[in-house]
């Protein structure tokens, strides 16, 4: 099996230029192929796995990625799949979200060079630009491309519309210098994918083996856009998105969509997945597929001993034996759970449930707690008198605070 059969049983072919050119070329020899990332903001999100994980698969079959980091691209800014101008970044922000990136992709991704396009493009002249490049542009053609018609109505400016000559000046550099002769990406990067082949066959002649390919872009079996929850982005910054968070992602996943997940969100056998795909069918409540999917996808990105503290915080939200967690792991399990500061004086329970919002009087405080509903810190308190001593919980910084079975708020102490 190659590559292109790798990839297509897993389902992330979507677009190519030339099928069996890419298929004759990746078996008769070892690649290099590249996809670019835009330093638009600092952390990247599950969006950005499948194209990267897709290099990486290359990378195992004795391919060779790099990955192109937009100091220059992410200057301009790319009007695919947008629908309005986007806001015009400073270099300061340019170059913070470049270092985060780069850090970041060094983290979790393997087996790549990282190259900068911000070092060719800064130095190219307007006049090299235009003489060089302008001319080998037909300003038909990137009109009549999705991204630009798209943008017409509503208007795009000279800068944004250039942007597709940027691209494709990457893809002809790295194949001077590095002979890369694939480009990866997103099924919105097609116009700018295609820009970059013509640039080549023009600059280098027609017959250059250059190739495209994208991914399809990903929707859950309800049709709507696969990574988005309520509170927005799954991140892969662990600040943004902890690893707990980032686990119950994968772990809620629908039944009828973890088997397509397991093919493209891990590195996991055909034959692995084909028993797991039995056991959503023989055994659905286990949940097994969707836990090797946590598994997996969690140790990618964060590594063995998050996940290890991630299932740790499921098993203990499952016991409800909250003593058991760190601190840091409070902190990890209760991000994004309502919460109030609070002194570290001494609190009677009813006037903590207060001023944490818990209960709206203290009326209905008081019976909460006296129908034993209110856990702190995982103990059951039916006393309505007794007193908190806050610098005892968890370092004196929080106090956990459940009401009923489910519902949970974190007091952080200031
Ligand atoms: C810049 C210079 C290149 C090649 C590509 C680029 C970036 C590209 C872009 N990509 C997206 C991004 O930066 O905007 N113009 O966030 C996303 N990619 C990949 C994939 C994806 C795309 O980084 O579809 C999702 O992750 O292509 O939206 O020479």
């Amino acid at each position: 099996m190659n590559i292109i059969d790798e990839l297509a049983w897993r389902g992330l072919i979507n677009q190519q230029s030339d099928e069996e050119g890419l298929r004759d070329l990746v078996d008769s020899k070892d690649i290099s192929l590249y996809c670019g990332m835009d330093p638009t903001g600092d952390s990247m999100h599950i969006g950005h796995l499948l194209p990267f994980m897709t290099l990486e698969r290359f990378g195992k079959f004795g391919h060779h990625p790099y990955i192109v980091i937009g100091g220059a691209t992410g200057s301009i800014g790319d009007p695919s799949g947008k629908k309005a101008e986007r806001p015009m970044q400073t270099m300061d922000q340019v170059n913070h979200n470049v270092k985060a990136l780069s850090d970041q992709a060094n983290k979790v991704f393997t087996g790549f060079t990282m190259v900068n396009n911000y070092d060719w493009t800064e130095p190219i002249g307007i006049l090299d630009f235009l003489r060089d490049y302008g001319k080998l542009f037909n300003v038909n053609t990137m009109l009549n491309k999705e991204i630009i018609s798209s943008r017409l109505e509503a208007g795009i400016s000279f800068t944004e519309f250039t942007y597709q000559i940027l691209q494709s000046l990457d893809f002809l550099t790295l194949y001077r210098e590095h002979n890369v002769q694939l480009q990866v990406g997103g099924g919105d990067q097609w116009g700018n994918l295609t820009a970059g082949l013509d640039l080549i066959h023009k600059a280098e002649g027609s017959d250059a083996k250059v190739y495209a390919l994208t991914i399809p872009l990903l929707l859950k079996s309800d049709g709507t856009k696969f990574g988005k929850t309520a509170g927005g982005a799954v991140w892969l910054d662990p600040k943004k998105t902890s690893p707990y968070e980032f686990y119950q992602f994968w772990f809620n996943q629908d039944d009828k969509d973890v088997v397509n997940l397991l093919k493209k969100f891990t590195f996991l056998s055909k034959e692995e997945i084909d028993k797991l795909e039995d056991s959503v069918k023989t055994a659905p409540e286990k949940r097994l597929a969707q836990k090797t999917l946590a598994q997996e996808v969690t140790t990618f990105v964060h590594g063995k001993e998050a996940l290890q503290t991630a299932e740790k915080i499921t098993d203990v939200l499952f016991s409800g034996e909250i003593q058991e967690l760190t601190t840091a792991e409070v902190a990890e399990a209760f991000h994004g759970v309502p919460s109030a500061e609070i002194t570290a004086d001494s609190i009677n329970l009813v006037d903590l449930l207060i001023a944490t919002n818990v209960d709206k009087s203290k009326r209905q405080a008081r019976e909460d707690i006296q129908n034993g509903a209110i856990r702190i810190n995982g103990e059951k308190l039916t006393d309505t008198t007794i007193e908190i001593a806050p610098k005892d919980s968890f370092d004196g910084k929080y106090i956990v605070i459940r009401r009923g079975k489910k519902k949970y708020f974190l007091a952080i102490i200031k």
